[in-house]
């Protein structure tokens, strides 16, 4: 059966979470920054919002540069939060993971996924699924994502590129070359500016160009290995399974309160499914962890957090279900709003079967 895979991205993810957060700053550009400290400027533009793109704002670019750049325009200078935009990528990896066959997160904001058998192989209920995905994610975090289906990773990845925000294009198996054809190779996944470069001097332009072109007249330039990839990805081959992956340094549960509340303890009870659940994946994986901490979202979206790391580490989190409610209530002690969400997190990992690395763990 001809594969249906998705690549799904979330849409200036950083910015837009900040815009979620603070409903006011949308419209006006939003720049998400890594303060280094040393002057009250330093450090870079982590990413933007598509308004503040407009101005020749991007991820990277120093923040006394991006400032000029917004000249007189009111444009929110945000410091980063990466355990806010965590917790949000979690959930909503959670969320499309729960939509598909299989799911690979290849980072913060992105994953591929596996469609081919609940979609039958058919495009069209594979859009729907796509779209239902999109739905989802807009309810419940309130944020876009752009996804791209086609018949490999690569043209899935590429198609989630092709339109963006709040994208959705399907590439269906017959219209990949049509798709990819008049594409520059830049676009090429995988293809940087100094390979785009070498294949420009080559007389190379499109993707199309690449597809069509001959490998003895790649390999004095690029090497076999590289030439054959090159050839291959032009075509939109590639056989690369999408395979459950998890570079996982904390696992977490994070859940929405039936009522809002700040009692640590009715909070508590509503959690201990989450605990129960995140205590029997730990087992199951043969996992420890160090590291605890609850998650607080309060009513106006700011999250909190309380965290205790131990001697030793515990296999089991429901021993440590009296240090989750003291957390918890430590929690609730320094808030002056009341709780929306309320999440509970592990990390300090170690595998406790052989004590190898996680990464070869998993
Ligand atoms: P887009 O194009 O709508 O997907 O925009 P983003 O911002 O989601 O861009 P993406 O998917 O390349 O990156 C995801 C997040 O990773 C982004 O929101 C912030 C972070 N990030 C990306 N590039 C940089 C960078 O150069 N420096 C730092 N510190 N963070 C970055
Ligand atoms: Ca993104
Ligand atoms: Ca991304």
């Amino acid at each position: 059966m001809v594969r249906v895979i998705g690549h799904v991205d979330l849409d200036y993810f950083y910015a837009q979470v900040e815009e979620v957060q603070s409903p006011s700053i949308k419209g006006r550009p939003v720049l998400v920054c890594v303060f280094s400290g040393r002057t009250e400027d330093s450090g870079v533009v982590s990413t933007a919002n598509y308004e503040a793109r407009r101005l020749g704002i991007g991820s990277g670019m120093p923040i006394a540069l991006a400032k000029k750049k917004l000249k007189g325009v009111a444009g929110a200078v945000i410091p980063m939060h990466r355990e806010r935009y965590e917790a949000v990528s979690e959930e909503i990896m959670r969320l499309v993971g729960g939509r598909v066959d299989v799911l690979e997160q290849t980072g913060i904001d992105e994953a591929f996924f596996d469609i081919t058998k609940s979609s039958n192989g058919d495009y069209s209920a594979a859009r729907n699924t796509a779209a239902g995905i999109k739905a989802a994610i807009l309810k419940s975090q309130g944020l876009t994502a752009s996804i791209g289906l086609g018949r490999s990773k690569i043209v899935a990845k590429m198609a989630s590129d092709f339109v963006k925000p709040d994208g959705l294009t399907v590439v269906t198996p017959d219209s990949t070359t049509d798709f990819l054809t008049p594409l520059p190779v830049i676009r090429l996944y995988g293809v940087g500016p100094k390979t785009s470069q070498a294949l420009e001097e080559l007389k190379i332009h499109t993707i199309g160009d690449l597809a069509t072109s001959d490998i003895t007249d790649l390999e004095p330039r690029f090497g076999r290995k590289v030439s054959a990839y090159l050839l291959q990805a032009a075509k939109g081959e590639d056989e690369d399974p999408v395979t459950e992956r998890q570079e996982t340094t904390q696992f977490s549960r994070i859940i929405t309160l039936k009522q809002n509340t700040k009692d640590a303890n009715a909070a508590f009870k509503e959690l201990l499914p989450a605990i129960e659940e995140l205590h029997q994946r730990l087992l199951s994986k043969g996992i420890s962890f160090r590291t605890l901490s609850t998650i607080g979202i309060l009513t106006d979206l700011s999250t909190r957090t309380k965290t205790k790391t131990f001697e030793s580490s515990a296999e089991s989190l429901l021993v440590r279900k009296n240090e989750i409610l003291t957390l918890l209530q430590e929690l609730t002690g320094a808030i002056d709003k009341e709780l929306r969400r309320v999440g509970i997190r592990v990390s300090g990992l170690s595998d406790t079967e052989s004590q190898t690395s996680l990464t070869q763990f998993y």
